[in-house]
C-alpha cells in the first residue's frame, strides 16, 4: 500500500515535472521563434531601409539608379546594350563596402528568384517623397562664364561631380525640373575635348536646373565623319534610355563651351541656334541661315522634319540642310534676342576634311527629305556604356542609308 502511495505521489511529481518541462519547451519555442523571425525580419528590413534611407550616402543614388536601370532591364532582356548598361553600374556598386555589396547580392538574388517588375516598382516607389515644388524657368543667379581650354584627363573628370548619376545624368535635388533635356554629341578621336567640354557642361547644365543626360554618340569603324547621320542615331538611342523619353534635343559639337548661364538648354516653340557668337569668329555670326554648331529642337519638330539627312559624309553642309528641312516644314529659326547670351568658346582642332558633295546635296534636300532621314535610318549598334559623366553610344553607320 504505502508503495502504491508512494508510487501515485511519485507519478504525481513526475506529471507535474512534465508539464512543467513541457512549459519551459513551449517558452524556449516561443522565444526561439521570437528571436529567429526577427533575425529574418531584419536580414529583409536592412535591405530594405538601404532603399529607403541613408540620404547621407552618395551610394543611394547610384543604388536608386540602378533599381531603376534593373526595372528598365526586366522590361526588354532581348536588349544587349540595356544589360550592359546594368552590369556597368553593378561594377560601379560592388566596389562599395561589404554591407552594401550584401545588399547588391541580395536584391540581384531577388531579381533572378522572378522577383516581378511590380515588386521592384513597389520598393522604389515606397522611397518616394512627395512631389518637390517646380523648378525656376530662369534662376536668378545665371550670368557669364569663363571657360577652361586647358587639357585635361578624362579619368580625373571623372572623379568630379558626384551629383551626377552614372550615364551622365542628373536631375535637380530640391526642384522637379521643368525640362528633360538630352545633350547629343557626335564624337571620333577626340577624348582632350571629351574631358573639358564635360568638365565645362555638367555644372553648366546642373546651375540652370533642368533634368538631362550627356550621350556621347561615337563612330565606328574609318569612314568619313558623318555628324548628320551620328545625331539621328544619338537622338534613337538616347530616347531609349529614358523612361517617358527626352522632350527636348540640344545638338552639341564637342568643341563648342557656352559662356553664359543664361543661354538657356531648353526647347522654345521653334527650333533655335544657340552658338551664334563663337569666340574663333571674333563673336560674330558667320552667316544668318547658320544651324551648326549647337541647336535645339523638341522631338516633336525633329521628328517633322525627318530628323538629319544621313548622306552628309564629311565636313559641311549637313546643318544647312537642317535648316532647308526645318523651312520645308514652316519652321523658323530662332536666337535669342540679346545675341551676347549665346557666346561660346571653341576648343582647337585640325581642320576636318570637307564634303565635295555636300553643295550638290543641298539642292536635294526638300525633295527627298522624306526619303532621307530617321525613316530610313540605317546603323548597327557596337556598344552603350555608363560612364559616370556620359552615356557611349559606339554605333557602325557604315551602312549608306
Ligand atoms: C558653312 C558650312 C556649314 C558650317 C559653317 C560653319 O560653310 O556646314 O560653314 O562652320 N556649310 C557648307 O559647307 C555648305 S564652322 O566654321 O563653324 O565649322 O557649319
Amino acid at each position: 500500500m504505502p508503495n502504491v502511495s508512494m508510487g501515485t505521489a511519485n507519478s504525481g511529481w513526475r506529471g507535474s515535472r512534465v508539464v512543467r518541462y513541457l512549459l519551459l519547451l513551449v517558452l524556449a519555442l516561443v522565444a526561439m521563434e521570437y528571436l529567429f523571425g526577427s533575425i529574418l525580419d531584419a536580414s529583409v528590413l536592412r535591405s530594405i531601409r538601404h532603399l529607403h534611407n541613408d540620404s547621407q550616402s552618395s551610394f543611394y543614388a547610384m543604388r536608386f539608379n540602378w533599381a531603376k536601370q534593373m526595372t528598365k532591364t526586366t522590361q526588354d532582356k532581348n536588349n544587349e546594350a540595356e544589360s550592359v548598361t546594368v552590369n556597368k553600374t553593378i561594377d560601379i556598386n560592388i566596389d562599395n563596402e561589404a554591407t552594401e555589396k550584401d545588399n547588391t547580392i541580395y536584391l540581384a538574388s531577388r531579381i533572378e528568384e522572378g522577383l516581378t517588375n511590380k515588386t521592384i516598382e513597389k520598393l522604389i516607389s515606397n522611397t518616394t517623397e512627395p512631389p518637390l515644388p517646380l523648378c525656376e524657368e530662369s534662376p536668378s543667379d545665371l550670368g557669364p562664364i569663363m571657360a577652361n581650354k586647358t587639357e585635361l584627363q578624362l579619368d580625373y573628370v571623372e572623379t568630379k561631380y558626384p551629383e551626377v548619376d552614372p550615364g551622365g545624368l542628373y536631375a535637380p535635388p530640391n526642384c522637379t525640373a521643368r525640362h528633360r533635356v538630352a545633350i547629343i554629341v557626335p564624337y571620333r578621336d577626340r577624348e582632350q575635348h571629351l574631358a573639358v567640354f564635360l568638365n565645362h557642361i555638367h555644372p553648366f547644365l546642373m546651375k540652370q536646373q533642368i533634368e538631362y543626360g550627356i550621350f556621347i554618340v561615337e563612330q565606328y569603324g574609318n569612314k568619313a565623319f558623318n555628324r548628320a547621320k551620328l545625331m539621328n542615331v544619338g537622338f534613337v538611342e538616347s530616347q531609349k534610355q529614358k523612361a517617358g523619353g527626352w522632350q527636348c534635343f540640344i545638338f552639341h559639337d564637342i568643341d563648342l563651351l557656352p559662356l553664359d548661364q543664361r543661354n538657356l538648354y531648353h526647347c522654345p516653340e521653334q527650333p533655335r541656334h544657340m552658338s551664334a557668337l563663337i569666340d574663333k569668329f571674333h563673336y560674330k555670326l558667320p552667316y544668318k541661315d547658320i544651324f551648326g554648331g549647337v541647336s535645339a529642337m523638341t522631338v516633336e519638330q525633329f521628328t517633322k522634319v525627318n530628323g538629319f539627312s544621313n548622306k552628309y559624309w564629311g565636313w559641311g553642309g549637313e546643318d544647312d540642310d537642317m535648316f532647308r528641312r526645318l523651312n520645308k516644314m514652316n519652321y523658323h529659326l530662332t536666337r535669342y534676342d540679346d545675341l551676347s547670351i549665346a557666346k561660346y568658346a571653341m576648343l582647337e582642332h585640325k581642320p576636318s576634311v570637307a564634303n565635295p558633295k555636300r553643295y550638290q546635296l543641298l539642292t536635294q534636300t526638300s525633295k527627298i527629305l522624306k526619303s532621307d532621314g530617321l525613316s530610313t535610318l540605317e546603323y548597327k549598334l557596337v556598344k552603350v556604356t555608363q560612364h559616370h559623366l556620359y552615356t557611349l553610344i559606339v554605333a557602325n553607320i557604315d551602312e549608306p542609308s
